[in-house]
């Protein structure tokens, strides 16, 4: 594995979206992103794979494979190219180039494992249009009657935007591998948390991965003056969402648990003039749990929550679900097999839960999946300044060569 060309591909990627002050916006279907697209597409021709595009817009490099096929099981590797806004330049990125590094090395070694081997870059995983969007229509999890109605949270509908990057959003179900098509499936990450590296542990080795719920929380109140309408008469749905937002933090910390979260990540107010009482506020509201019952629970609980806070201050309030991604357990053989690797490098690993969303979580619903950690500097992620040390991302990239060939023997 070479980490000079790993460091010059994920620099290169890098440029696409780059802000002035560091970091990168990089939204799926976006024009820096089809210029990634492009651009990734050449390194995998350039390595030596075979490369194809499916209908849900995920990019493949196959080394023995030039598609994914039940007649020979694939053992997959990937992650994805597209950031949250103001995002770091590893998040995704570096299984993505990691993936294509450990290809291009075992191409070069003229090995010839068993099985054929391919890397993916999924689709809007951070979920600007979908949660997890391309590898849930790989894994044929994709609803085709929700495709017309699926959009940002600024309006953006998904149709126009894969128009635009020159796709049928209709046809993304057409991405479904068949069944049997993987074989296992492999992904390294950027841990986005501190427990690696405040532990001094190298390597994490992902047990379960957290189930999300998104809904659109909207209160309604009444529009009026703000300088004449009487304190007491005003239906203010802004103090109606802050009430909720302040009450459903403190109701996930006290019924969650430990592992429990909850974020608002997304207001907007209306009409949105400092001279106009808000009639109406708008929330994105997130929880996560690696459970399934006790995230199940706090989203009900939350709902409830909501309506007393509207019965209370004399408002109404609208619960619209975005997306529920499921906790996903990761499959024991290749959690085994990521730990042998790491014991014939002479790493150290530890076994954890991923607090953050992943596509191996969709993988793991089709095949044997599993994940490798490597820590983030200062569990910063989602934000500019993401970054991994570049001795641990060669660890990361070498424990991911080792698995990969261990599962395609
Ligand atoms: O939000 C997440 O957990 C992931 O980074 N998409
Ligand atoms: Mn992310
Ligand atoms: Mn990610």
């Amino acid at each position: 594995m070479s980490l000079p060309r790993l460091k010059d591909r994920l620099l290169a990627l890098a440029r696409f979206g780059a802000l002035p002050g560091g970091g990168v916006t990089r939204m799926c279907w976006s024009p820096p992103y089809e210029q990634a697209r492009a651009w990734l597409l050449g390194e995998a021709k350039t390595a030596g794979l075979a490369t194809w595009v499916d209908p849900a817009g995920n990019v493949f490099g196959g080394l023995g494979a030039d598609r994914v096929s039940p007649d020979a099981p694939v053992v997959l590797t990937g992650s994805h190219i597209d950031t949250v806004p103001e995002g770091g330049i590893l998040d995704g990125a570096l299984g993505v180039m990691a993936g294509l590094e450990c290809l291009h090395t075992i191409r070069e070694a003229a090995i010839r494992p068993a099985r054929p081997l391919a890397v993916a870059a999924w689709s809007d995983e951070e979920g600007r249009y979908g949660s997890l969007f391309g590898s849930r229509a790989f894994c044929g999890r994709l609803d085709p009657a929700a495709i017309p109605s699926m959009a940002a949270v600024d309006g953006d509908r998904l149709v126009e935007a894969m128009g635009r990057a020159g796709f049928d959003a209709h046809r993304a179900p057409e991405a479904a591998a068949p069944p049997g098509g993987v074989a296992a499936y492999v992904e390294l990450h950027i841990e986005q948390g501190a427990r690696l590296e405040e532990a001094g542990i190298p390597i994490g080795v992902v047990e379960t991965i957290v189930g999300a719920r998104r809904a659109r929380v909207v209160f309604h109140g009444q529009a009026d003056h703000a300088g004449t309408t009487p304190m007491e008469r005003r239906r203010d749905a802004f103090l109606g969402a802050a009430d909720y937002a302040l009450k459903a933090r403190e109701l996930v910390i006290s019924r969650g648990g430990a592992r429990a979260v909850t974020n608002f990540g997304v207001v907007h107010v209306h009409p949105g003039a400092s001279n106009i009482v808000p009639g109406r506020a708008e929330l994105v509201h997130e929880i996560r749990d690696p459970d399934a019952a006790v995230l199940e629970r706090l989203a009900r609980d939350c709902e409830a929550l909501a309506r007393e806070v509207a019965a209370a201050r004399g408002l109404t309030v609208e619960l619209r679900p975005i997306s529920a991604t499921t906790p996903a357990p990761c499959a024991p053989r290749v959690q085994e097999t990521i730990e042998a690797a790491c014991a014939a490098l002479g790493l150290a690993s530890r076994r954890l839960y991923s607090a953050a969303g992943h596509d191996a979580q969709n993988l793991a619903g089709v095949t044997d999946a599993g994940m490798i950690f490597i820590p983030s500097r200062g569990g910063r992620s989602h934000r500019v300044d993401e970054m991994s040390d570049w001795d641990a991302i060669e660890r990361g990239a070498n424990v991911l060569l080792h698995t990969l060939l261990r599962l395609a023997a």
